[in-house]
């Protein structure tokens, strides 16, 4: 074995058979701090560089990025929460854990890593968004959010009162990370730990802690460049979706302006009863805060009748100065977390691990949220830094994938692979090695139509410089028949069926099966569709060989 990778894996590898009788050596296997947040896009880590997070650093986040190795494609197999958290889980693509929309769904049969990790004698624990509608598998400690949870005053459950959802007062990003202090306060201190600490922020709609409120106030953002794209050279689903900063976010939730309410418009109902889910729990203090800032914003912007492209700029601008709010205090907990474990002397022998459960849009192609497998959504920042073993403030360009994380932390741990979890072990990438057989393509798959967003299902492959991606399904209602959580009372899917039905929020929405081509490299913004071009032959036919080759390889059932 290659003597770096063997610094990152060998300690370890040669306790797995020692299980059991382990304690007196524990010391050679490293402890796992990973912290995911939710909707966390790599635009907004300053660490990756990108114009915007220029204006908003994350110091913190930026601080564990030069002690560790930056993966700049590391990417997700299902862009939304539910799938890509069930990936973690297990290895697993979607179509083999079960987990493919955002509702139930996984399989709660398949091995969670955690139980794993827990019979090789770690102590496990999960603090914050779980949102899985199973209990945590494989779990010494857990207090957990109530589904997507709530920003403020939020309820958690704890270990052994799974669904006893109770109130804590305070804001989610310092609670969790409060209760991944207690873990680690009162862990087994002779044994590893895997400590997942899982943010709700920054989910939608972007509530800020009180001391940040307002912290971006008069930062002009630079505008994406695809900010205005209109779409021309794609098929229809890049125009049917719903998350079209100017059309689909809403003024009444997104921008927390509840002067706007309509009471006989059933979309302005609803938007505002988004608001006041979170309003509605704020104490007094809370509130007096939020409003010092909201009610002078609000005010100016009802005064100017904002209309067309100032209208859209101006949503633009005040998302992202909400989303970079609350990405201040996700920066401020890792900053707490990392310095918790120099303090405890547990620095040099925790691996600790960034990421979000997907990538986001910032406004590129005019869009926000996630879903799509162009390149926003479909990536996910990722550092791992673990200091004497992983060169520091390296980076690292090969194709990672979020079913890769469960097989990296058993690695770490010297627990051998299940045979079935098809994710692979990163180690001889930490290690600084181009390994020869390492994934040259990826395969991509989402299912979660038609919900919010109206994103249209489609599966692909992603090599280092193409994408072929294939989009299908029924469109509009017809598409319901489809969907296997659509008629399932409490689903979000079935929530969402509801909403479409009172609203007509299908306009013109065909039926779907056409295929898109870029080329990333002369066409990294996705731009235009090159699929049926003149001289694209060759590479079209090796790309619809190797998605042919996933769906057969990984028994894809879709069609
Ligand atoms: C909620 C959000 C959507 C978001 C989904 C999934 N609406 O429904 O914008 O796409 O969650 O997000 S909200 O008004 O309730 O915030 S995910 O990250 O959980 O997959
Ligand atoms: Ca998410």
């Amino acid at each position: 074995m290659n003597q770096n990778i063997a610094k990152v894996i060998l300690p370890l590898a040669a306790l797995s058979c020692a299980q059991g009788r382990m304690l007196a050596q524990d010391t050679a296997r490293p402890n796992i701090l990973y912290i995911m947040c939710d909707d966390h896009a790599m635009q907004a880590i300053s660490a990756y560089g990108s114009p915007i997070s220029k204006l908003a650093p994350t110091p913190n986040i930026d601080r564990l990025a030069k002690r560790g190795m930056l993966f700049r494609n590391c990417f997700v197999e299902n862009s939304l929460s539910t799938p890509s958290r069930a990936c973690l889980m297990t290895g697993l693509y979607s179509h083999q854990n079960g987990q493919r929309q955002l509702a139930e769904g996984i399989d709660t049969t398949k091995t969670f890593f955690p139980e794993l990790l827990q019979k090789a004698g770690y102590e496990t624990g999960i603090v914050g968004k779980w949102h899985m509608m199973c209990r945590p598998k494989g779990f010494d400690y857990y207090h957990i959010l109530d589904g997507q949870g709530k920003y403020y005053n939020p309820t958690f459950c704890k270990t052994g009162n799974y669904g006893k959802y109770e109130q804590e007062m305070g804001y989610a990003t310092s609670l969790t990370t409060k209760h991944a202090i207690e873990f680690l306060d009162n862990r087994e201190k002779d044994k590893p730990f895997c400590l997942l600490v899982h943010h709700k922020a920054p989910h939608r709609s972007w509530f800020a802690e009180p001391k940040h409120i307002g912290m971006y106030d008069g930062v002009d953002f630079p505008l994406p460049k695809t900010f205005w794209d209109n779409y021309d050279d794609r098929g229809s689903a890049a125009r049917t979706q719903k998350m079209n900063i100017e059309k689909d976010m809403e003024l009444i939730l997104d921008f927390k302006i509840p002067e706007l309410l309509d009471t006989s418009d059933v979309e302005s109902m609803a938007s505002y009863a988004g608001l006041m889910g979170e309003l509605g729990r704020m104490t007094a203090a809370q509130r007096m805060a939020w409003d010092k800032y909201y009610m002078p914003r609000n005010r100016r912007f009802i005064e100017a009748k904002l209309s067309g492209k100032e209208l859209a700029v101006w949503k633009y601008q005040n998302y992202i100065r909400d989303y970079m709010a609350v990405i201040a205090s996700v920066d401020e907990s890792v900053g707490q977390l990392l310095d918790y474990l120099k303090a405890h002397d547990l620095d040099k022998n925790t691996v600790v691990i960034y990421t979000s459960d997907q990538g986001f849009y910032m406004g590129e192609h005019g869009w926000f949220d996630k879903r799509f497998m162009y390149e926003e959504s479909l990536h996910t920042p990722l550092i791992i830094s673990y200091p004497g073993h992983v060169k520091e403030g390296v980076e690292n360009a090969d194709m990672v994938q979020n079913i890769d994380f469960a097989p990296t932390f058993l690695a770490f741990a010297g627990v051998k692979q299940p045979k079935e979890m098809t994710g692979r072990p990163l180690q001889p990438l930490l290690a600084g090695q181009k390994s020869k057989d390492w994934r040259k393509d990826l395969y991509y798959h989402y299912y979660d139509y038609p919900t919010y967003h109206l994103v249209r299902k489609h599966d692909g492959v992603r090599n280092e410089r193409y994408k072929l991606i294939y989009f299908y399904g029924k469109g509009g209602m017809r598409a319901v028949e489809e969907n296997k959580y659509q008629k399932i009372p409490g689903t979000s899917e079935y929530n969402c069926l509801k909403y479409l039905n009172a609203t007509n929020y299908f306009n013109d929405d065909p039926d779907v099966s056409y295929y898109e081509l870029y080329d990333l490299q002369s066409d990294p913004d996705e731009l235009h569709n090159i699929y049926g071009k003149k001289g694209t032959e060759k590479v079209t036919k090796q790309l619809m060989k190797r998605l042919n080759d996933y769906r057969k390889e990984l028994k894809v059932d879709e069609y």
